[in-house]
């Protein structure tokens, strides 16, 4: 595989070229693809790992004993230490693969809270979360008798209101779940700083990191969390990969979350055990060609530097919040400086819908809706943002093409 690997230009511009689905029309506009915290594009590597694989290696891991199926074990394994390093995880068997970050918080709202919550334990999630990781712990309360809080926001400038966590992080708190970045606000939560008050008071802790995977450096012992959960397909992945971090220590202390094949040590008809970790919670086939591509992503990411995507991610957005709050009938959510990189924002008179649907027409792909927060939404008093999201290979000069094209919008609608 490390053949694969090339160094790719520092240039953010220049890392276009690797990107082949950048470099066409829409609409009869060159594309300006502003939607990538729904998913990112993928670059050549990438793609070229995926068919290295089909074409190469392709077979079933952990059980045949012939030499592709070798391959394909090494491959997927050695993108489980890639992922275990990526992250900084003390071991890769703390690294479950899983279809996505929606994936990895139900296997914990599951298997590790139906087994350690009861009537009258609390969940605290906060306001700003995903349904991802709002809906789980929904059912996990109901299932259980658990009550649910939500740690405040303080309005539309997106911040969590810290004020208010001693009152809300207390000693019958069981579990703590909370986003690292928000994907319609664009905050930064500061989670090593949370995590670290919980875990003073033993509470297990959660971070949806759908957001930061790829935008920035992440570590989870310097977090101090107890799962992480993130999506390949956010950081220039496939699509159907992801990855469940879990503490050993937590993961030993969980039953299984699905069974079949490869999950267990031992079957008879009356009963099963289970295989070690991290395999116990890989029930089936894998997607293998996932993780490979994962790999090949992570490869990617760490060649361009983390800090220095986090850095552009910034400076893009904080180049778009300041044009955009200057135009007139835009209002910007979220906080006015340190955001990750995108910007929510709403026009006058114009639904987003609306928005996004003319804004297609000029090439740009934006995204237009609840964005999957449907209770922040209704604290917030709307119903729906259009929001604009970058990543490395986005520039300034396309920010100037999205404030170029509010403005034909606002002339459309007359707002
Ligand atoms: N947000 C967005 O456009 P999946 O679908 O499992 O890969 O990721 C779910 C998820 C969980 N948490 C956060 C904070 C997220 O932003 C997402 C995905 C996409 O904002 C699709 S709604």
């Amino acid at each position: 595989m490390n053949r694969l690997v090339e160094k790719p230009s520092r240039k953010w511009s220049a890392l276009r070229a690797d990107f082949p689905v950048l470099r066409q029309k829409v609409h009869g506009h060159p594309l300006v693809y502003f939607d990538n915290a729904a998913t990112s594009q993928k670059p050549r590597m990438v793609i070229d790992a995926l068919r290295h694989y089909y074409e190469h290696d392709n077979s079933n891991v952990h059980r045949g004993i012939h030499e592709l199926s070798n391959r394909a074990t090494a491959a997927y394994e050695g993108a489980r230490s890639r992922v275990a390093q990526f992250i900084h995880a003390r071991e890769p068997a703390e690294i479950v693969f899983t279809r996505g970050t929606t994936e990895g918080i139900n296997l914990v709202a599951h298997s590790w809270g139906t087994e350690h919550l009861k009537p009258g334990d609390r969940i605290l999630l906060t306001q700003m979360e995903h349904h991802s990781n709002l809906v789980p712990w929904q059912l996990l309360a109901q299932r259980t008798g658990a009550q649910l809080l939500y740690l405040p926001i303080t309005g539309r400038d997106g911040l969590l209101d810290l004020s208010q966590l001693d009152s809300y992080l207390t000693q019958g708190t069981k579990v703590l779940a909370m986003t690292h970045i928000s994907n319609t606000l664009g905050t930064v939560n500061p989670v090593a700083e949370i995590c670290g008050r919980a875990r003073e008071l033993g509470v297990t802790t959660l971070i949806d990191a759908a957001q930061s995977a790829g935008h920035l450096c992440l570590d989870v012992q310097a977090i101090g969390c107890d799962f992480l959960a993130f999506s390949g397909h956010k950081l220039c992945g496939p699509t159907g990969i992801g990855v469940l971090y879990g503490r050993r220590e937590r993961l030993e202390a969980m039953p299984p979350y699905q069974t079949g094949g490869d999950m267990i040590a031992s079957v008879d008809y009356d009963h099963s055990t289970w295989n070690q970790l991290p395999h116990k919670f890989e029930a089936g086939t894998p997607h293998i060609a996932g993780a490979i591509g994962l790999h090949a992503a992570m490869d990617y990411l760490d060649a361009i530097g983390r800090n220095d995507i986090f850095k552009h991610d910034q400076e893009l957005a904080g180049y778009a919040y300041d044009r955009l709050s200057s135009m007139k009938g835009i209002q910007v959510l979220g906080p006015s400086t340190g955001r990750a990189g995108l910007v929510s924002f709403l026009m006058e008179s114009v639904h987003a819908h609306d928005l996004v649907t003319v804004a297609d027409q000029f090439g740009l792909a934006l995204r237009g809706g609840h964005h999957c927060n449907q209770p922040l939404m209704k604290l917030l008093g709307i119903e729906a943002t259009a929001r604009a999201s970058f990543y490395f290979y986005n520039t300034k000069v396309e920010v100037d093409r999205l404030v170029d094209v509010l403005g034909e919008i606002r002339k459309l609608f007359g707002s």
